[in-house]
């Protein structure tokens, strides 16, 4: 069949097949997805900034961080456990529209080579043109990758340069200029383990998580409570003092507090959130939340992890940070009590009004130390 059609300005006329006028529309409506398949161990800014530049020259609808079950590399990398992975990609992405996550790897389980992935992706969203997005080292890497050329045959994939590697490919590649970012999740992992800053290295809320983390292995706390407290801690803060102050009264919570602004309010309303917003029942996890800001008189052990990595992660520099972080190496207790007291001390040196609750802490805290 023949179909006249007004494609060339007000007056030329073209003549095509009506399936060449398909192709077209199908082409039109196809969509493109950039894919960023990573360990992600943890994800950094250097994996956030290739992702938006690729998403943004070249235009494409959305980009999916793809978590890896396990690495299909032959040298295995330390790893951190799936589940702490994908939350940590979930925390970098959130509030970003272009990002998403993609967990068929992780559904799958096993080592994840991509050919395999791609395979049932391209298979589930025929109407999708796919590309798959990767640093300079992994361009290199290209040829040991399992089936690479019928991989190359399903998905497009983009390079962008890493310092230290080429640009060279036997395989068809899109270069996409970023700015050269010199992280790599190896590099914060050792800085974790010295104790040096990885903040504006990785996004704020996954600076929280690793921190917490790394402190609830040192004291046996239980990892996945911690790492949900650690998640779920400040998700109040989204929120602004009127409606938090809402909260408050509607939920006969202290009322006073209403009178000491987010800072106090957040702790307690972020509890409740926990509770009836993402259906947190552990005691445990909500307690540590809404005691995170001014401790209580009894903590848990996963209250006092929480407490306690807020205070002295790598990027605080207040006087006696120091100390803190020693006495978090010896003892939580000690820690705690270290911050409660310089917590009174910091708001009566600065005539501020202190808040009842933050002084039914210290005294429970102090009776106990001097056995009392
Ligand atoms: P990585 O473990 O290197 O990810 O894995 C990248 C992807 O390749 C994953 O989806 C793997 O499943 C897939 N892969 C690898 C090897 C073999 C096969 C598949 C196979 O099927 O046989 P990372 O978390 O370390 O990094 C994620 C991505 O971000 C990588 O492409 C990495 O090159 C890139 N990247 C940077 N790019 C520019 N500047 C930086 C970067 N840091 C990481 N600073």
């Amino acid at each position: 069949m023949i179909t006249t059609l007004n494609l060339i300005g007000q007056t030329d006329y073209m003549i095509i097949e009506e399936t060449e006028v398909e192709t077209q529309i199908a082409f039109q409506d196809r969509k493109r997805i950039g894919i960023m398949g990573g360990t992600f161990s943890p994800p950094h800014l250097g994996h956030l900034i290739v992702a938006q530049q690729v998403g943004e020259q070249l235009g494409l609808d959305k980009i999916y961080f793809m978590p890896d079950a396990e690495p299909p590399h032959v040298d295995e990398k330390e790893s951190i456990s799936a589940k702490h992975r994908e939350r940590m990609v979930r925390l970098s992405i959130s509030g970003n529209p272009l990002f998403d996550i993609e967990t068929i790897e992780l559904e799958r389980g096993g080592k994840s080579y991509t050919i395999d992935t791609m395979k049932l992706l391209t298979a589930m969203h025929p109407d999708t043109d796919y590309y798959f997005i990767i640093g300079g080292d992994m361009v290199e890497y290209l040829p040991k990758w399992k089936d690479i050329d019928a991989l190359v045959q399903l998905v497009q994939f983009v390079g962008v340069a890493r310092p230290g590697y080429g640009r060279e490919s036997v395989y068809p590649i899109i270069w996409v200029d970023a700015p050269l970012i010199d992280i790599s999740s190896t590099e914060i992992r050792k800085m974790v383990k010295t104790g040096r800053s990885i903040r504006y290295l990785v996004q704020e809320d996954v600076k929280d998580y690793i921190l917490e983390v790394a402190l609830a292995k040192k004291y046996g706390a239980s990892l996945e409570a911690c790492s949900l407290a650690a998640l779920l801690h400040d998700f109040a803060k989204e929120h602004d003092a009127k409606s938090m102050k809402k909260i408050v009264l509607s939920q006969a919570l202290d009322s006073e507090m209403t009178g000491y602004g987010s800072e106090i309010m957040h702790g307690p309303v972020g509890a409740y959130y926990a509770e009836k917003v993402f259906g947190i029942m552990d005691r445990a996890i909500l307690d540590a939340i809404r005691q995170h800001t001014i401790g209580g008189e009894v903590m848990t052990l996963i209250g006092k992890v929480l407490f306690i990595a807020d205070y002295i992660e790598p990027g605080r520099t207040f006087t006696g940070v120091d100390e803190a972080r020693r006495l978090a190496e010896i003892s939580l207790d000690e820690a705690a009590y270290f911050k409660i007291e310089k917590t009174i001390i910091h708001l009566v040196k600065k005539e501020l009004p202190i808040y009842p609750g933050t002084i039914h802490v210290y005294n429970s805290w102090i009776q106990r130390k001097v056995g009392k």
